[in-house]
């Protein structure tokens, strides 16, 4: 079980890199974003997945400047890629403390105003509708705040929570992302369908974009398109990949 300080440790030597899956849209044919996903170059162990290191900080201080980390290195990226035209919007995940704490909206106005090349509206910032928020009113606040500069939010993974109705109808989101667990299976379990196509009527309906994850297939491809799914993320688009890679590959797509 890795602990906390090692993690310290790692964020201040530059060991945690982000990666960046794609986000394509069928009606265009182009990927417009990306979701980007932390990975730990680990001296020792290799390449890490966050579900090997995110739970031993969830809850913590340390949480709160591993999110702004995300966020300073998502910026950096995003102006890297403005400056060779290649404008991808960038979705971050964040924990749900950042979306239920005030000082995460200064933390986001400094780090935008440290960017000033990058337009607000291509950052989304994703929160987990399964964990996440306790505290419904000031995540809202948050969110609102975060909104009124101009950035994205997206509720995550959703569908498998215990509100996610609720939430899509209170909370100030533009964008719904349903969950893999549902998009992967679908073309099997006729419920899975069923799940997916209300959620993307749902969606639509509340005049949010929906994206699907674990698009694996060209027949998931396929579908989502028929059904008005507007980007899909998947292995079956392009696996999450270092920041120089997605570049080439977005360049010359393979
Ligand atoms: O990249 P992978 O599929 O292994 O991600 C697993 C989970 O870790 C995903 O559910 C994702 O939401 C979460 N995750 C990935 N990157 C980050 C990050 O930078 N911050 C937080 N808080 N969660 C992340
Ligand atoms: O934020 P979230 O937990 O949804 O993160 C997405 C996770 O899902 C990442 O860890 C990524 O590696 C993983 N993932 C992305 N695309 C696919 C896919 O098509 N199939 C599966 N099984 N996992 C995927
Ligand atoms: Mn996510
Ligand atoms: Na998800």
């Amino acid at each position: 079980q890795i602990q906390r300080g090692l993690i310290a440790r790692a964020l201040d030597a530059g060991e945690f890199v982000l990666f960046y899956q794609p986000q394509f849209d069928p009606v265009i044919q182009r990927v417009t974003g990306v979701e980007a996903l932390v990975r730990w170059r680990h001296p020792t162990l290799g390449l890490l997945a966050p579900d090997q290191f995110l739970p031993a900080i969830a809850g913590s201080e340390l949480e709160l400047s591993f999110d702004a980390w995300v966020l300073e290195t998502a910026l950096q990226q995003m102006e890297v890629w403005h400056s060779s035209a290649i404008m991808l919007e960038v979705c971050i995940n964040l924990s749900p403390q950042s979306l239920t704490r005030a000082d995460f909206f200064d933390t986001l106005q400094n780090a935008l105003a440290a960017h000033p090349d990058v337009s607000p509206a291509r950052l989304c910032l994703e929160v987990l509708e399964s964990t996440a928020l306790d505290d419904l009113q000031a995540a809202t606040h948050v969110m609102r705040a975060c909104r009124s500069l101009g950035v994205k939010i997206a509720l995550d993974d959703f569908g498998t929570g215990y509100s996610s109705l609720t939430y899509l109808r209170d909370l100030p989101v533009d964008v719904v992302k349903i969950d893999r667990s549902f998009v992967i299976s679908m073309l099997e379990r006729e419920h899975d369908l069923a799940i997916v196509e209300s959620v993307i009527y749902l969606a639509r309906r509340f005049n949010k974009k929906v994206v699907a994850e674990g698009v694996e297939s060209n027949a998931h491809i396929k579908r989502l398109t028929e059904m008005g799914c507007h980007l899909l993320q998947g292995f079956g688009i392009a696996r999450p990949m270092p920041a120089k890679a997605l570049q080439t590959w977005y360049e010359e797509p393979s």
